[in-house]
């Protein structure tokens, strides 16, 4: 059966600003407090999901989260009506409106880990939502993640869902950030890479010294054993420590894999030649030919890698089995990431062709190409039981630009957060889109 990696594009949702709530993000600290531009962010956003549909790739869209978060701000004691919570939040805690108005969800690499049916035991499709309890600004994003999930993927003969880990630093779940898949064939059984940035019960293994890594070891083995995983169609690595210390604050800042191919910065991660040849062994025992692009810090500095994003690319397979590599225009204006692409498609190595996304908006805030996408590899069974309403179409791309130009603010600045015209905004904006996906209700306001 035809199987297909499909990429699920999380749309920008009305409140995006530079907010500065993640430490550890370089962009996210360099940008606090800038003016943003919400309506310039989603239609970035869909400008990248209508060129890859036009490219002939199966490609979805993930709606955005309910902000402010209102009950977020009312379970740490903010009280009265919707309108009081935000203006007293506003007055005490500014911090905390922020938080409670991230648009962050957009970054749906951070949404759920996704294990295709050709690697789990019952031979269906698992999430598991992420926890991302490392900001407190994600770690509301789950429950809302989770119906939305579960309205796009509600066929539970295909698929099953789990809810995010408990909540606790030491399973810090990032999602399919950390998360890639090597395969022959997307509908095939393949290897899952799990990537972890330090173990929260075993002291042995080495962490960062200055910012957090949000990820551990003993979460990544719960979402494998979750997910029904076989030894032999799984590998955990560690991320190097210092990288993180450079801002490398999920793999996929560093490291992109698709097909039989890891395209990785040479310091990437830690025993990296015995991880390598993991991989290459269990990927052979499916049939697979694992291939590593190791890129040099002679080439490329890890510096260079955080600022433009070169890891945080798209690794595209093409109708002709050919690789085509989707990066932000951020590697185009570094002349050391430019020259090392032009060497990457001339090598005649997969990658054949490069192509360059305007997506400042989210870029500004850590978010690349690989942060706005969740792939889902399905087979044509499977993909016929999504809710069609998600899936993006010349028809729908027009509806949701019209939406975005209706209900979105085209500036937006820390005080206009206290504004509850805001709310009521956003309220009315995702009550018309779950109608748009056919998503049912899905947020706090219409359950
Ligand atoms: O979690 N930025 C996000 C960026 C996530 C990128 N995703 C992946 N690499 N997959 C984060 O740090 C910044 C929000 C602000 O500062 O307003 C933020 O949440």
């Amino acid at each position: 059966m035809k199987a297909y990696e499909v990429n699920f594009d999380g749309l920008v949702g009305p409140t995006h600003n530079y907010g500065g709530l993640s430490y550890g993000n370089v962009a996210s600290q360099n940008n606090s407090q800038q003016g943003s531009n919400p309506r310039e962010a989603a239609l970035q956003g869909l400008a990248k999901m209508k060129a890859l549909m036009e490219m002939g790739f199966q490609q979805g869209v993930l709606a955005p989260q309910e902000r402010p978060d209102v009950q977020a701000l009312r379970n740490l004691g903010f009280g009265g009506s919707d309108a009081d919570v935000i203006q007293r939040a506003a007055k005490d805690a500014m911090p905390l409106l922020v938080a409670s108005c991230s648009a962050s969800s957009m970054w749906v690499a951070n949404a759920a880990t996704v294990s295709p049916s050709g690697d789990t035991a019952d031979g269906r499709v698992h999430f598991t939502a992420a926890n991302l309890n490392c900001k407190f600004h994600r770690s509301i994003e789950h429950p809302t993640t989770s119906r939305v999930l579960g309205a796009m993927f509600a066929d539970a003969r295909h698929f099953a869902h789990h809810a995010a880990l408990p909540a606790v630093a030491q399973f810090g779940d990032e999602g399919a950030a950390n998360h890639t898949r090597f395969c022959r064939d997307y509908g095939e059984a393949g290897v899952e890479f799990f990537v972890y940035g330090r173990s929260a019960f075993d002291t042995r293994y080495p962490a960062p010294h200055q910012y957090p890594a949000r990820q551990t070891l003993e979460a990544s083995r719960a979402v494998a054993r979750l997910h029904g995983l076989s030894d032999a169609g799984v590998v955990f690595a560690q991320q190097n420590p210092a990288v993180i210390d450079q801002g490398v604050f999920h793999n996929d800042v560093i490291a992109v894999g698709n097909g039989e191919v890891l395209f990785h910065h040479q310091d990437a991660f830690l025993g990296t030649e015995a991880m390598l040849d993991e991989l290459r062994d269990k990927l052979a025992r499916r049939g697979g030919q694992f291939q590593s692009i190791a890129v040099p810090r002679d080439q490329v500095s890890v510096e260079d890698a955080v600022r433009s994003y070169l890891f945080n690319s798209q690794l595209l397979t093409r109708a002709d089995g050919s690789m085509l590599l989707i990066v932000p225009e951020e590697c185009r204006a570094n002349s050391r990431v430019w020259q090392y692409l032009q060497g990457l498609t001339g090598s005649g190595g997969p990658v054949r062709e490069v192509k360059v996304f305007d997506l400042k908006q989210s870029m500004q805030n850590g978010g690349g190409p690989a942060c706005l996408r969740l792939r889902v590899a399905l087979n044509e069974q499977e993909l016929a039981a999504v809710n069609p309403a998600v899936i993006m179409t010349p028809a729908l791309y027009i509806e949701l630009t019209e939406w975005v130009d209706e209900h979105y603010r085209d500036r937006l600045v820390e005080s206009d957060l206290a504004d509850p015209q805001l709310l009521n905004e956003c309220r009315s904006a995702l009550d018309e889109l779950t109608q748009i996906l056919k998503l049912g209700s899905v947020y706090p306001f219409q359950l």
